[in-house]
């Protein structure tokens, strides 16, 4: 797209600035936003967290797409303090189960306290994950904790939490989108993952995610979201 410079940009100091453009922003009709709002918002509330998925495989390309879309998060800065690791490789994906069943079967042998324990009791989880081996993808999200130049020196990052949070959300919502399941899994704690994948010490783990398709007949636990009146305050 080519600049299309208004007051009040640029300014006399255009030295450090991006160039701007127009923005290309969609308007509908009161009809349409309303339809497209509620048709998304149907969509998004059948998205569940998907523990039973099948080894069928997945285009490598439906993945990039989606680390892609994740990617156009907006970020502290515009520095985009991520970086998507994906595997499919069933060596490297037994090892990350191994190592994450270790770290699990600790924190359900008494790491985790006695009320978090009851918390999590109604999703029947435990510390087996098969799925870490079975989905054919594994994607994990890491934080850049800082950037680093070119000359080595060290660039810092802001609200890299929040941007990393809003990434992953942007993830998952693609990958429903398109037809694919996930799970926000933190194994914890999750520095194996930095050895198992070699990441640089900028790097720390934020999310992993198995992706693949549920398997047939997959099982979900029967949850309420919390109504709007719940989670919406208007003043
Ligand atoms: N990380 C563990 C435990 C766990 C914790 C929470 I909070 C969950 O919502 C689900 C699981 C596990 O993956 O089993």
């Amino acid at each position: 797209m080519t600049a299309d410079y208004e007051f009040p940009y640029p300014s006399d100091d255009t030295a450090a600035r991006f160039p701007f453009h127009t923005l290309d922003f969609r308007r509908y009709s009161p009809t349409e936003m309303r339809e497209r709002a509620n048709d998304f918002r149907d969509e998004m509330e059948r998205r569940r967290s998907v523990r039973m998925l099948s080894d069928e495989p997945v285009p490598r390309e439906l993945i990039e797409t989606a680390i892609a879309t994740a990617s156009t998060a907006p970020s502290g800065a515009h520095q985009q303090p991520w970086q998507f690791v994906a595997t499919d490789d069933p060596a490297l994906k037994q090892q990350i189960r191994a190592a994450a069943e270790a770290e699990e079967r600790t924190n359900y042998d008494g790491r985790m306290n006695e009320r978090w324990q009851q918390e999590l009791a109604p999703l029947g989880t435990d510390w087996h994950k098969e799925f870490l081996e079975i989905a054919p993808w594994i994607v994990v999200l890491f934080e850049e904790r800082y950037g680093v130049r070119d000359d080595g020196s060290k660039r810092t990052h802001y609200y890299v939490k929040e941007s990393c949070g809003i990434a992953a959300g942007m993830f998952i919502t693609a990958l429903h989108h398109m037809g694919l399941a996930t799970l926000t899994h933190t194994p914890s704690p999750m520095v194996f993952l930095s050895k198992l994948f070699g990441r640089p010490e900028h790097e720390r783990p934020f999310v992993l995610f198995p992706i693949g398709y549920p398997t047939d007949g997959c099982q979900v636990p029967t949850l309420q979201r919390k109504p709007l009146s719940d989670v919406a305050t208007f003043l």
